[in-house]
């Protein structure tokens, strides 16, 4: 009988994940965990079960435009894939937004939102990116206080039924840049009645089969840059359903993400609202990229997580060398250097979902909210990086299985590695965490949680890790004073001075979990959570080079 291997198998998502158990225990009380647990065992058979298969058969299947009808009307239709149309019906019904805006377990909300999408995502083919923007454009749209459009969309955009659920888009992207968007060349013309038609061309508007989008347009007349910019309402087809003032140019050719139809249009007396006055259209839509970049860190993790799973049930089935992989040092070695970083950046992305929750529910503190200020893009800018180097790392656990398309790997690095692009590129963000320190007083409120974190991590097992986490954020705030007179090496050096502060906030909080887990776990449950601070620990945390 000629050998077959085994290919790797998943279990429910929620039974056989030990950080996420521990998670829930320390950071839920009992009675809000126990009001959503039988969700969460559903999502979690969900995500490793019924959908996991689904997304093995939608491997091949993309979307595609339909720019025309059989009689010649220009409809730009886009046409999604079985996986994405059931994603859509069982994101409503699950309130995989709309949890966050029902509040039922008050600051807890957000924490119940991204786990319930911890347990499926990684099944769906990155429907998160549309899930992201529609709580974005949930989010900003009730920042912005404009009653009418909250009135017309925010119950759509969190509807449990599917029938009238809507999702938005976030049009940003211009030719002119992704990153600098006060160039954008999209003009706004008002009309008679209040409204706008806008004019010009977006470079990349994700999930296009929204059916509202936000976006940003000059009105005529207006200055240069962000500021005279503003934001506006669209709603992308009429009652008729024909597209409102819009062409689709062309489905973008992408190295990933290749479920998300992300399109190039053309905006062509679109018909719009302005959400908050006539400029400041940066300033008023950064609620919304706040939200998606909380989303882009909860992503790195679950996009890890699911490498991880399949390349350690791998290791149970596949011999080498005369037995498992997992019974072989190195290859364990391995693994658990991927686990330290997985379990790094669940702790750093659960934080800021934690703070947004806070903040929502009105419960946040002034310290709160300038720890969130900054929090939100190290959490971003830490876990898309390390989602590369994790999904990249599990890809070469399955040796060249993980290269072969059909056995559904590749494309884990492929999607992962946009993450550190969209919602804002790595040196975007490290350059947004400076501004958030020199506006906000946040590295204060940064050093006062670590502080506090070490605190709880006083086991002598921990002093290594806690040590390590101590130095690294004192090494990057005294480089930070030395550069403060030289805005060039200020800049220069800020990518390292940001993945420094966030990975000396993953070290703190994996010590501050693991003595929790010492203290309340069972005799010698505790040990698994300390041996992946001691890890991470090992890995370092301080990425400033040293003074030349
Ligand atoms: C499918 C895959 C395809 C590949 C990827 C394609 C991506 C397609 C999807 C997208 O398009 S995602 C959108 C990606 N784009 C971004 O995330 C934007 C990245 N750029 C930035 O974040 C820049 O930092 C920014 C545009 C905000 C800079 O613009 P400006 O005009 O130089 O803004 P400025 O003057 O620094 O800030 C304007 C105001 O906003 C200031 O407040 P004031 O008006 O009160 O002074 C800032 O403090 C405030 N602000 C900026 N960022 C903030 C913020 N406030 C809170 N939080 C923030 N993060």
């Amino acid at each position: 009988m000629p050998f077959f291997q085994e290919p790797p198998r998943l279990g429910n998502q929620l039974h056989d994940d030990e950080l996420l158990a521990e998670y829930l225990a320390r950071t839920l009380p009992p009675e809000v965990l126990s009001a959503i647990l039988p969700q969460l065992e559903e999502l979690g058979e969900l995500g490793g079960g019924r959908l996991f298969t689904l997304q093995q058969a939608d491997r091949e299947r993309e979307p595609t435009l339909v720019q025309w009808d059989p009689w010649g009307n220009r409809v730009d239709r886009i046409e999604l894939t079985p996986l994405w149309q059931e994603a859509q019906r069982l994101s409503a019904e699950h309130g995989l937004v709309g949890i966050a805006y029902e509040r039922r377990h008050g600051e807890h909300s957000r924490v119940h939102q991204f786990v319930a999408n911890h347990l499926v995502q990684a099944s769906l083919d990155v429907y998160s990116c549309p899930l992201a923007m529609t709580d974005g454009a949930a989010r900003t749209l009730l920042d912005l206080g404009n009653q009418a459009l909250v009135e017309r969309a925010v119950p759509r955009l969190t509807a449990r039924d599917p029938a009238a659920a809507w999702t938005s888009g976030q049009w940003m992207t211009e030719r002119t840049g992704g990153s600098d968007v006060g160039l954008s060349e999209a003009v706004a013309r008002p009309r008679p009645d209040g409204s706008f038609t806008l004019h010009g061309t977006k470079w990349f508007t994700s999930a296009t089969t929204s059916e509202m989008a936000l976006t940003l347009a000059r009105p005529e007349g207006n200055g240069p840059g962000g500021r005279g910019l503003a934001l506006f309402y669209v709603e992308t087809r009429d009652e008729a359903g024909r597209p409102n003032g819009l062409v689709v140019n062309r489905l973008k050719d992408k190295l990933g993400t290749r479920k998300v139809p992300t399109a190039e249009l053309t905006l062509d007396g679109t018909r719009a609202l302005a959400v908050a006055g006539l400029d400041g259209g940066v300033r008023n839509i950064t609620s919304m990229l706040n939200v998606t970049r909380t989303w882009n860190a909860a992503a790195a993790v679950w996009m890890m997580r699911r490498a991880v799973a399949l390349a350690r049930d791998y290791a149970r089935r596949r011999v080498q060398f005369g037995d498992v992989l997992a019974r072989k040092p190195l290859h364990l070695d391995t693994l658990a250097g991927v686990e330290a970083e997985l379990e790094g950046a669940f702790h750093l992305a659960y934080r800021a979902i934690e703070l947004l929750g806070r903040r929502e529910a009105g419960v946040a503190t002034e310290a709160d909210e300038r720890l969130l200020r900054i929090v939100t893009p190290l959490a971003k800018l830490t876990t898309g990086k390390q989602a590369v180097e994790v999904t990249s790392e599990a890809l070469e656990c399955f040796g060249g299985a993980g290269y072969v398309e059909d056995t559904g790997l590749p494309v884990l690095l492929r999607d992962a590695q946009v993450l550190p692009i969209w919602e804002g590129t790595t040196n975007v963000l490290s350059l947004d965490v400076l501004r958030a320190i020199a506006r906000d007083r946040t590295l204060d409120a940064l050093v006062d949680e670590v502080r506090l974190l070490l605190k709880g991590a006083r086991a002598p097992a921990l002093g290594p890790a806690a040590e390590r986490a101590a130095t690294a954020l004192d090494h990057a705030r005294a480089w930070l004073g030395q550069q403060m007179a030289e805005p060039a090496q200020l800049e220069a050096g800020a990518r390292r001075f940001a993945l420094t502060l966030g990975r000396a906030l993953e070290l703190a909080l994996l010590c501050a979990h693991a003595g929790w887990c010492l203290e309340r776990l069972p005799a010698g449950r505790g040990e698994r959570a300390v041996q992946v601070a001691l890890r991470f620990a090992r890995h370092g945390a301080d990425r400033i080079y040293p003074p030349a």
